[in-house]
């Protein structure tokens, strides 16, 4: 049994990932200052179903499995409330036994914000997505440099690190050869949203950190995720993660379906040939569990690209339509003016074997997942709220 720190624990992978490694027997706290949800509520986004607290959720867990996941509200760019984490003066919000049990193993590291809108929205949300990304990741790096050198730090990175290019991604590193000579190089990053800009600075601090301070470090360069169930929140409906639809926090499978129960014709942005890699939840949970039990070295900076299959949008767009006439919504599919500015047709040919080297088996997305997620969507058909589903964020 581990010590697992869990930052962003209140999120779509940060509560999930903690009941999965509270079942699994381990030792969890969760930290969370509720950003995600405070800015749902600030910009009215809407959600297919209101969640509880996380103080509340960590009771209803406890309750139903007898298991603790101890509970911090907090700030974690204030860099006091990040070390107390590691040296013990810690303030649990909830939890069942208060005795502080010793820095964690590992810390996984979700406390972001996590739109590409969000960060384009205007320039107060865009230097709100610049401070917190890159305070929390910095702060962190921090503690573990002063106070826990040994612990495993696991962050969520993006495939947006790595763009679009006309070269096949590789995971995480290119061998350069320059007038006859060779060495080995974070692979070029090329981000299209200021979101993703702050994922590729974490990835830079974190190189950082790995090669000054011998910190040990694994990036996640994950895809688009999907998906509502895990194993663990059928154990009771109130321990669902949150599910966003709208523009801003909603990613594009998870909106697609929404917007094909609610009747909405499906919002393919521009010609829809931008192709990505995508994975289920059930999946993002597998990565971080097969990485926490082969941890990275000292002095390691270990990148995986974490996405399972590629699709475009125009792929997707189809598939939502072919589950959707068969289950009887008459789906509509709508090309309309891109707000993004992206590549509409390009090459994409990311490798992703490292994960499934280390024990990850992959769900695919097909006809029968979609079909089920939207059995789930549609009980909650009344709270699906039309006008959050598109408003043209642009840039
Ligand atoms: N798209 C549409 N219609 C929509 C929504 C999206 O055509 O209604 C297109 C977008 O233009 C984009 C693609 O679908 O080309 C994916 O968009 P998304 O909103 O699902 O995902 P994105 O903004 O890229 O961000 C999401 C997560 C982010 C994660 C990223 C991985 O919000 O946290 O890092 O996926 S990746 O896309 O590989 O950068």
């Amino acid at each position: 049994m581990a010590h697992i720190l869990v930052l962003g624990g209140d999120g779509y992978l940060g509560w999930p990932t903690a009941m999965k490694f509270s079942n699994e027997g381990h030792e969890v706290t969760v930290v969370d200052n509720y950003l995600r949800r405070n800015a749902c509520t600030e910009l009215d986004v809407g959600m297919l179903y209101g969640v509880p607290t996380l103080i509340e959720r960590a009771k209803i867990w406890y309750e139903k499995t007898g298991k603790e996941i101890k509970v911090v509200i907090g700030d974690l760019t204030d860099p006091e409330v990040m070390r107390s984490l590691f040296d013990g003066r810690v303030q649990y919000q909830w939890c069942v036994d208060k005795k502080f049990t010793g820095a964690p193993e590992t810390v996984i590291h979700y406390a972001e914000q996590p739109s590409a809108p969000y960060s384009l929205l205007n320039y107060k949300y865009a230097n709100k997505t610049l401070s917190n990304n890159l305070l929390v990741t910095n702060n962190l790096m921090f503690a573990l440099k002063d106070l826990s050198p040994d612990t495993h730090m696991i962050k969520i990175g993006t495939m947006g690190e790595y763009g679009t290019p006309e070269i096949d991604i590789e995971e995480g590193w290119l061998e350069i050869e320059h007038k006859g000579r060779k060495d080995k190089f974070l692979y070029p990053r090329q981000a299209s949203s200021l979101y993703h800009t702050t994922k590729i600075m974490d990835t830079d601090l974190f190189w950082f950190g790995v090669r000054m301070w011998d910190l040990k470090a694994t990036d996640l360069m994950q895809g688009p995720v999907y998906g509502i169930e895990t194993e663990e929140s059928l154990i009771d409906d109130r321990l669902k993660t949150i599910f966003n639809y709208d523009e801003i926090f909603g990613t594009i499978v998870n909106r697609f379906i929404t917007q094909a129960v609610v009747g909405y014709p499906l919002t393919v942005y521009g010609q829809g040939g931008q192709t990505r890699g995508y994975l289920n939840i059930k999946d993002t949970l597998q990565c971080v569990g097969a990485s926490v039990r082969t941890p990275a070295k000292k002095g390691e900076l270990r990148i995986f690209n974490q996405i399972m299959e590629t699709f475009s949008v125009n792929e997707l767009a189809q598939l939502t339509k072919t589950v959707g006439d068969k289950l009887g919504y008459g789906v509509e599919i709508k090309n309309i003016e891109n707000p993004r500015k992206e590549k509409e047709e390009h090459y994409y040919n990311p490798v992703y074997q490292g994960l499934q080297e280390i024990g990850v088996e992959p769900h695919y997305l097909t006809p029968e997942v979609m079909e089920g997620m939207f059995k789930t969507v549609a009980k909650y058909k009344s709270n699906i709220r039309k006008d959050v589903i598109f408003r043209g964020v642009k840039w």
